[in-house]
């Protein structure tokens, strides 16, 4: 097996254990971290799971200084990872688990990634308020770009609200809250300025870097406010005028 394939590997089999690994050799390129990506995921689709989304990091200012990365990035989402609205999700499946608010966006159409001149914004026919799990399969959730990129960026689990008409979503405030008490608060703006930026975004990369992107997929735009450890407790995304999201981490 090459070094790609070893590193998928070890990420897949690190994510099933839910034991940390130490981060990859220095020096991968951004295309050799999507390979090893694109390999994982074919693991778990040769397992029977299915791609259901889309999703992209480091869209705010928040998230690149919790993490210490200014690059965005694209991960994929599973139907393995869905939870539902307001359902548990057993802490033993991740090893150092954080969640975040999202806005989620779905797709109505087939996006035609050859067309210069797809326009994926006519593609997305609602919002919703969501919620992502995000668990680093690397020791002490430290990692380079490359180490983040190869590892699903940190892809773990993921909680849709309900669907609505995309209204006015610019500038909206965002809070998460554990247990009832506000932990974050911030704003749909940060999400590069306006959530819809991300459709955009996502839109160049899934052509450089190969994903489909096809109608029915949900697409989380990335967090607007840091990602803060996910216990044993209800935590809770309100995104103003879309609504609340919540799910409840059990021991
Ligand atoms: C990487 C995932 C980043 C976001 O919304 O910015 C991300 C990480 O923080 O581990 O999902
Ligand atoms: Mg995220």
């Amino acid at each position: 097996m090459n070094a790609a394939g070893d590193a998928a590997e070890a990420l897949d089999g690190a994510q099933r254990a839910a034991t940390a690994i130490a981060q990859l050799p220095p020096g991968l390129s951004t295309e050799e971290a999507y390979a090893i990506q694109h390999k994982l995921l074919a693991m778990r689709f040769g397992r029977g799971e299915r791609l259901v989304g889309t999703k992209l990091g480091f869209t705010s200012r928040a998230k690149m200084a919790q993490m210490g990365v200014s690059d965005i990035i694209v991960g994929q989402l599973t139907d393995a990872m869905q939870v539902l609205d307001g359902a548990e999700v057993a802490l033993s499946r991740f090893v150092h688990p954080r969640i975040e608010p999202e806005v989620a966006f779905r797709l109505a159409a087939d996006v035609d990634l050859d067309d210069p001149d797809a326009d994926v914004v006519t593609c997305v026919d609602a919002a919703a308020p969501a919620l992502e799990i995000i668990d680093s399969r690397y020791r002490d959730f430290r990692f380079s770009l490359p180490d983040v990129i190869a590892d699903n960026t940190s892809a773990a689990g993921f909680v849709v609200g309900t669907w609505a008409e995309i209204g006015e979503i610019g500038d909206r405030e965002v809070r998460l809250s554990v247990d009832l008490v506000d932990v974050e608060v911030g704003s749909t703006a940060a999400i590069l300025g306006h959530p819809m930026h991300a459709l955009h975004e996502l839109l160049g990369m899934a052509r450089r870097y190969d994903f489909p992107l096809t109608a029915g997929q949900i697409v989380l735009a990335g967090a607007a406010t840091a990602a803060v450890p996910l216990t044993a407790s209800t935590v809770e995304a309100h995104v103003e005028g879309l609504g609340r999201v919540s799910v409840r981490g059990v021991a």
